[in-house]
């Protein structure tokens, strides 16, 4: 909690560049900053209709609204609006010039202006991290690294995020009662649960064909995206979304997108998480479920180097079984490369995969969250606080 007599103003804004990731994570910090760290959080977005696919309680053509308890304001308000005690501007996204002049008119004193940037477990980051770029005007943007290292700005993490992952683990009836709430059937007895949220992947019938030809049942829970269309292709079907159908010893079900707020329950519901992107990458860490990353592609395949980076880290202390499964499993996934194969090495080593996953979580969670650092981070060197009585333009409760 921050120490000042009032309660800090805080700006994120978001630039939507594609898919959910970009305001899923927005979207949790504002939250957590709220919640948390008792500041008052207006988040500016270019686009509320993604908003909304994870948070249905967005109103897309609302002018402005508040939404458990974050105001929630389009891109173009900045225009009208003073800049906070701190602005956070969310990967690098390029803040209206109108805002910008504003920032440097009331100069460093006043606000603290951070970058928060993608999330890498390359090595170069902790350099990177909380360094200043010098902006005209004479005030300083600071780079906030997320990352897996003490030297990092962590990862977000809520603070009963595993105490609430660690009751789901102990209720068998959880996952039962989540399943049927979002109108899936119980998965048959003893069945491996693989939970696919993957970018589009071409030659993923030996996958499939390895699942339903497997002793052991399994039930893959596909979320709407681009391997949907791939599944239809291999099941010459197409599966609708709540439809289920069975091939060999494999059940194939199509899920609906779900709020934000229920994606874990997904992945604690999953044996096998194939996760994507950041947020949903993250989550499945704090899940601590044996998961394969499907990293974000990126034109000069610097992806592949997130990739090693980050499996390097991952995997430091595995023992060798378990370091080559995920290695050939995680390299096949991402590089196009032959499935099967890799798939049963991986399933044959699914038991010591869940310990490790479980041995990382427990690693990562004695690191500061990122949202506790991020406000360490701007009391460091604390600007002076706007006067204390005024409520922020934009920051107002909706009648
Ligand atoms: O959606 P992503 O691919 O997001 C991003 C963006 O593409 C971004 O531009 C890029 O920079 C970044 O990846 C690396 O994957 P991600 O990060 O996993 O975000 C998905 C979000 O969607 C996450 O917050 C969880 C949420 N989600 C739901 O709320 N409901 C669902 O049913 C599903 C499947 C996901």
């Amino acid at each position: 909690m921050l120490s000042m007599s009032h309660p800090l103003n805080c700006d994120l804004l978001c630039h939507v560049v594609d898919n959910f990731g970009d305001v899923g994570v927005a979207w949790r910090l504002a939250r957590q900053l709220t919640h948390e760290h008792g500041c008052v959080v207006r988040l500016f977005v270019d686009d509320l209709n993604t908003f909304a696919a994870i948070c249905p309680e967005i109103q897309p053509r609302m002018g402005q609204q508040t939404v458990d308890s974050v105001n929630i304001l389009p891109w173009s308000r900045q225009q009208q609006l003073d800049p906070g005690d701190v602005v956070v501007e969310m990967f690098g996204c390029h803040l209206m010039p109108g805002f910008i002049e504003r920032i440097q008119r009331l100069g460093a004193k006043r606000v603290r202006w951070f970058n928060l940037e993608h999330l890498s477990a390359e090595d170069w980051v902790e350099g990177a991290h909380l360094r200043a770029s010098p902006q005209p005007g004479g005030i300083d943007k600071l780079f906030f690294f997320p990352g897996f290292t003490a030297a990092t700005g962590g990862l977000l993490r809520e603070s009963d995020l595993l105490a609430r992952r660690a009751s789901w683990d102990r209720l068998p009836s959880a996952r039962r009662i989540a399943l049927r709430s979002l109108g899936l059937p119980p998965p048959p007895e003893h069945a491996l649960t693989v939970l696919l949220f993957s970018y589009a992947r071409g030659g993923l019938a030996p996958w499939l064909q390895a699942m339903a030809e497997a002793s052991r049942p399994t039930t893959l829970w596909i979320c709407p995206g681009p391997m949907r269309a791939e599944v239809d292709n291999w099941l010459s079907m197409q599966l609708a979304t709540g439809q289920s159908t069975v091939r060999g010893s494999l059940t194939l079900c199509a899920l609906p997108f779900v709020p934000q707020e229920r994606f874990d329950e997904l992945l604690w519901a999953a044996d096998v998480c194939v996760v994507r992107g950041e947020d949903s990458f993250v989550r499945a860490q704090w899940a601590a479920r044996p998961m394969i990353w499907h990293a974000y592609v990126q034109h000069d395949q610097a992806h592949l180097d997130k990739l090693e980076a980050f499996l390097r880290r991952y995997l430091a202390a595995a023992e060798p079984a378990v370091h080559d499964a995920v290695t050939a499993m995680w390299e096949a996934w991402n590089e196009g490369g032959e499935l099967r194969h890799a798939w049963q090495e991986f399933c044959a080593r699914l038991p010591q995969i869940r310990r490790h996953a479980q041995a990382w979580c427990e690693q990562l969670s004695a690191m500061p969250d990122l949202a506790s650092q991020l406000a360490r981070a701007w009391q460091a060197a604390p600007a002076a606080p706007a006067e204390a009585s005024a409520p922020m333009p934009g920051a107002e409760p909706l009648k």
